[in-house]
């Protein structure tokens, strides 16, 4: 059975009851983890405040504030997990970021500052995350991070995300090899497109979403529910022989090589 009793769940990207990390998060408390949550913090501490009310039904044994763009907040994090838990047994990674003129028109403008803040914030935070973690890390752990079928194949205004995506698909190859010998795995969620913060802000995301629902082979989209069903079975003892997997939870859109007829 899908039991994560005693595992201690460190889960990053909750900004909303909209976010994937949300349904992750409530899905491995279900199944009996002990969930700790990092947030974005602001000035202005209101996310701190919005977050930390969403949590609240989870109980979570840490909350603390991890911009992973800054070194000091990700190793003030793992210093404080090691603290209060002393182990990590789960590390969930559903972050990412690009400035918004990077998300559509012509790929090639991107500024270098664009291609630094997009891989930086998406991508080696995973890799930062992981080598913070690391020596906390129990025999038997997980690493699930959140990926896009953008970094595979070419979607419209995707473009330095995909780039990102990409990276971040490898570091996870990488990344199973080496902590491998240490019995943690790693594995990437590839998940359909979802309505959040951040696909809200992407101009046609509505068009894509009725795209899928035309396309997908189930003709609809997933939850981030369903998302994080998935993390729970990659994080559980039930996932012991997975690792170094890309794992699409996307109603199957990813199989399909045209678009249905009489749609
Ligand atoms: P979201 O806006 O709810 O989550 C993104 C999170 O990134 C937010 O919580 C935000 O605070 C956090 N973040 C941004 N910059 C950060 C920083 N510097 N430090 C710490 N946190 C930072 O959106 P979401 O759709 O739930 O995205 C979560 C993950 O899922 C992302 O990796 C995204 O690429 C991926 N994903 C999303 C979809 C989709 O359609 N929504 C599909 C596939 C994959
Ligand atoms: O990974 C993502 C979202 C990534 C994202 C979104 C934003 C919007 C607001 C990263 N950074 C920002 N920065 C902002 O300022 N997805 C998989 C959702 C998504 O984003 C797209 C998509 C889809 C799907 C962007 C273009 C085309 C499709």
């Amino acid at each position: 059975m899908l039991d994560l009793t005693g595992k201690n769940a460190l889960v990053t990207g909750i900004a909303n009851n909209k976010s994937i990390a949300w349904g992750i998060a409530q899905q491995l408390h279900k199944a009996g983890a002990n969930i700790g949550v990092t947030y974005l913090p602001d000035e202005k501490g209101r996310m701190e405040k919005k977050v930390g009310e969403l949590v609240q039904p989870l109980n979570p044994s840490l909350f603390l504030p991890c911009n992973v763009q800054d070194d000091a907040q990700i190793d003030a994090t793992f210093a404080a997990v090691k603290e209060k838990w002393g182990h990590i047994d789960i590390l969930i990674h559903s972050l990412a970021f690009a400035h918004k003129e990077d998300l559509s028109g012509d790929f090639s403008k991107v500024s270098r500052s664009g291609f630094q803040v997009a891989l930086d914030v998406s991508t080696y935070s995973l890799i930062r995350l992981a080598q913070a973690a690391k020596p906390l890390f129990r025999p038997g752990g997980s690493i699930v991070t959140l990926t896009y079928l953008g970094g595979v194949r070419v979607i419209p205004n995707y473009n330095i995300m995909g780039v990102a995506k990409a990276a971040l698909e490898m570091s996870v190859r990488y990344l199973a090899a080496e902590f491998g010998p240490q019995n943690v795995r790693v594995n990437a969620i590839s998940a359909g497109p979802i309505r959040t913060l951040a696909s809200s802000a992407v101009g046609g995301i509505l068009d894509m979403i009725h795209h899928v629902e035309k396309v997908a082979p189930l003709r609809r989209t997933v939850t981030q529910i369903e998302v994080g069903n998935a993390a729970a079975f990659l994080c559980s003892d039930l996932a012991s022989g997975i690792t170094g997997q890309i794992l699409y939870v996307d109603a199957g859109y990813e199989i399909m090589g045209m678009t249905p007829p009489s749609s």
